[in-house]
C-alpha cells in the first residue's frame, strides 16, 4: 500500500523488504493511536478537579500491561519471523559463483570501482603500490589473470534475471554501498570484502517503461557520510538483457589495447 513511496523496486527480494517496512510502519501507527488515545484518557481520568486529593493506589487495571505484552509479541514476530530468516538468507544463502555475475566493486573518496575479471572470470592481482588514481584507481596487476580484467569508475552493468555477487570492498573510509531500487545496503569497510547478492529482475529500458520516465536510472549511493564530497558519490546501474551485457563487456574489453593503461571511464 506504500509502495508508490518507494524507489521503484526491481530485485528478486525487493517485495519482501516492502512488506516487512510496511508492517513496521503499521504495528507503528496503531501504536501512535492506542498509546495517544491511552494518554488522554488518562490526562482527564486523573485530572486534579476530579482528585482532590492525592491516591496513593493509582490504577489498578492491567491493561496496559497486557497492551504492552502483545506489542512485545508483535514486535517479537516481525524481528524473528521475518527480519532475521530475510538477513539470513542474503548473508548465508549467496548463490554459487558458477551461476552468477561477480563483481568486485572498490569503493573510495569519492567514487564506486567496478571490477570485473574479463573474459578469464578470474580476478588480477591487485597491488597498492600500483594504485594511480588517474589510470589504475583498483592497483590492478595486468600481469597474469589481470591481463584481461576491465573495470569503471561509477557504472556497474549487469544482466536480468541472474543473480549478482558483488564482493564489496573500500581503499580509504567506511563507505556504505546503496542500490536503492535493487533494496540493497552494505556497509563498504577498509579490509574487508563482504559479498553482497541480489537478482535484477527488470532491465534498464523496462523500467523506464513501467515508470514512464525515458530517463529513469538505477543509481548507486553511498549511505554513510564518507567525507566532505559524499554526496557526489553517485553511480549508475545498468541492467541488461544477457546479449546486451556481452555485448558491452565485449565493447569494454576492446579498449584494452597494448597502451597499457586504463583510461576508459564507460
Ligand atoms: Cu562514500
Amino acid at each position: 500500500m506504500m509502495d508508490a513511496m518507494f524507489p521503484a523496486a526491481a530485485s528478486e527480494h525487493a517485495g519482501e523488504i516492502d512488506n516487512m517496512i510496511d508492517a513496521v510502519h503499521y504495528l507503528m501507527l496503531v501504536l501512535f493511536i492506542v498509546w495517544g488515545a491511552f494518554f488522554l484518557y488518562t490526562l482527564m481520568r486523573f485530572r486534579a478537579a476530579r482528585n482532590p486529593k492525592a491516591d496513593y493506589v493509582g490504577v489498578k487495571s492491567k491493561a496496559s500491561t497486557v497492551g504492552e505484552v502483545l506489542v512485545a509479541i508483535a514486535e517479537g514476530v516481525l524481528l524473528l519471523g521475518f527480519s532475521i530468516p530475510m538477513w539470513a538468507e542474503r548473508v548465508d544463502e549467496i548463490p554459487s559463483e558458477a551461476d552468477s555475475t561477480v563483481v568486485r566493486v572498490v569503493a573510495q573518496q569519492f567514487a564506486w570501482n567496478v571490477w570485473y575479471p574479463g573474459a578469464d572470470g578470474v580476478f588480477g592481482e591487485a597491488d597498492p603500490y600500483l594504485t594511480d588514481e588517474a589510470t589504475n584507481p583498483i592497483g590492478l596487476d595486468r600481469d597474469g589473470a589481470g591481463a584481461d580484467d576491465i573495470w569503471t569508475v561509477n557504472q556497474l552493468h549487469l544482466p536480468v534475471d541472474k543473480a549478482a555477487i558483488i564482493h564489496l570492498t573500500s581503499k580509504d573510509v567506511i563507505h556504505s554501498f546503496n542500490l536503492p531500487n535493487m533494496r540493497i545496503k552494505q556497509d563498504a569497510i577498509p579490509g574487508l570484502s563482504i559479498p553482497v547478492w541480489f537478482v535484477p529482475t527488470k532491465t534498464t529500458v523496462q523500467i523506464r517503461e513501467e515508470t514512464g520516465n525515458p530517463d529513469y536510472v538505477y543509481e548507486i549511493a553511498c549511505a554513510q557520510l564518507c567525507g566532505n564530497s559524499h554526496y557526489s558519490m553517485r553511480g549508475f546501474l545498468t541492467v541488461h538483457t544477457e546479449e546486451e551485457f556481452q555485448a558491452w563487456l565485449d565493447e569494454e574489453a576492446s579498449y584494452l589495447g597494448d597502451s597499457g593503461t586504463d583510461d576508459f571511464f564507460n
